[in-house]
Formats: C-alpha cells, structure tokens, sequence
C-alpha cells in the first residue's frame, strides 16, 4: 500500500511513522509512506499556498493551483489513487469501519487542511473523502493524517504479531476490548480476577464478553444502543 501526505507542515510528520508497528511494516515492504511539503508546488519567490479569503473575515485559505498542481503531479506519477482523502473538523467522522476499508486500498493520497481550510473548490472537483478524527478542533490535519495511517497500518496482513491480532481491537465488534493484566498476580493488595488465574479458558472467554458488554454498555451507551439493533 501507498499512502502520499500532502501537507504545509512536513516537519510534524517527521516521527509518527519512525516507531513499532508502523516502522516494520514499512521495514517489511508492507506500506509506504511518502510524506510531500505542498509549497514544492507553490509559485514565486514566497512559494505561496494560502490567501485571504473572498468576501472578507479572518483566517487565510489554502489556495487551489498548489494543490491542484501537487493532486496531478502525483496522481501522474502513482498512475492515480484509490482515494483521495481530505482531513477537516466538518468532514465524515472516522470510524473503525472506515479503517477497514482504507485498508483494503492500494494507493491513497491525504491532504491535510490549515489555517481556516482550503479553497472549496478543492473539495468539490479534487477530494474523494472528507475526514474528521472527532468534535473538536485541531491546529492542522496532520495529527488526524497521523491517526489515520496509524489505524490502517495495523490492519494490513502481515503488520502485526500473531500476539497482536487487530481481531480482538476495541470497535472491531462495537464492543470495548475487556480489562487486561500481567504480573504480579498480586500488588500491593491488589488482585487480578480470579478467573484469569484458573487456567479455564471457556470461563475466562465468558468473563471477557462480560465485561466488554458491562464496559460498553456504561462507557459508551451510543455504541451499545447501535449493537442492540446489529442483533434484531
Ligand atoms: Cl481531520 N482536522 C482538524 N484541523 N481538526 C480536526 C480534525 C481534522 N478532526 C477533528 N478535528
């Protein structure tokens, strides 16, 4: 898989992709990620990439012919994506089912959004998806490109362990993973379910999807109602 990041802010993406499970996976040939500063597409001595917007108000814009010029630039060169991805506050809101699906693509680009947003017809005529990480607000897309590399990346065959399985990942049914522990059995007094310790496994399953519909059901009732109906 190919994931491209166009971004204005190349310098924040300089770690994220460095570490354990993204770092193999790219070691492994299983992704890779190219990250591309989007003012090498931009005119002039200031190479500029946003302006004030039309109609007045405070906050620039990012401006269309950069990031036009940069979308054909490497759309040529990657013989086009799968998707091209636009991260924003007002985009659709990222869920693991998206994950899944990002996963299952060979070429993506992601442009991630600045400064009051970009020239809308950038989202109407250049962006097949737009992506929000959640309701609150973020300085750039960066983060939110970040998040959803790291959350696709997991899902490629081959990225995890066999100790790691993205199976038993918290959303993967709509239900929150169960508590986990490790040694000591017990410290200072306080005590791992008994249950874990009995070596049952069948008992130790029961106790797992227990406690996954109780943490559900009190931590996140909105998925718990969604999972009520997924039964009828
Ligand atoms: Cl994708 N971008 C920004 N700037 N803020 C956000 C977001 C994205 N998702 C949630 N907040």
């Amino acid at each position: 898989m190919i994931i491209d990041i166009l971004t204005v802010v190349p310098e924040i993406l300089d770690s994220p992709f460095k570490y354990s499970i993204i770092k193999r996976a790219q070691e492994r040939g299983l992704i890779e990620i190219n990250v591309v500063n989007l003012r090498d597409f931009a005119k002039g001595n200031y190479r500029q990439v946003d302006d004030y917007q039309y109609g007045g108000g405070a906050g620039m814009v990012m401006m269309i012919e950069p990031i036009y010029n940069a979308i054909q630039s490497l759309t040529e060169k990657r013989g086009g994506y799968d998707e091209i991805i636009y991260t924003t506050p007002d985009g659709e809101q990222y869920k693991q089912q998206t994950a899944n699906y990002f996963s299952t693509l060979d070429k993506i680009l992601i442009l991630c959004g600045h400064y009051k947003g970009v020239d809308h017809r950038v989202r109407e005529h250049l962006i097949t998806r737009e992506i929000s990480i959640g309701d609150y607000v973020l300085s750039g897309g960066e983060l939110a490109a970040a998040v959803i590399v790291d959350s696709v990346v997991r899902l490629l065959p081959g990225a995890l362990g066999d100790s790691e399985s993205a199976l038993t990942d918290s959303f993967q049914d709509n239900l929150l993973a169960p508590p986990v522990y490790t040694r000591p059995a017990d410290f200072k007094g306080w005590k791992v379910p008994e249950v874990l310790l009995s070596g049952n496994q069948k008992a130790i399953e029961e106790w797992r999807l227990k406690q996954s519909i109780e943490r559900t059901r009190k931590l996140r009732p909105d998925l718990w109602e969604k999972l009520d109906l997924d039964l009828d």
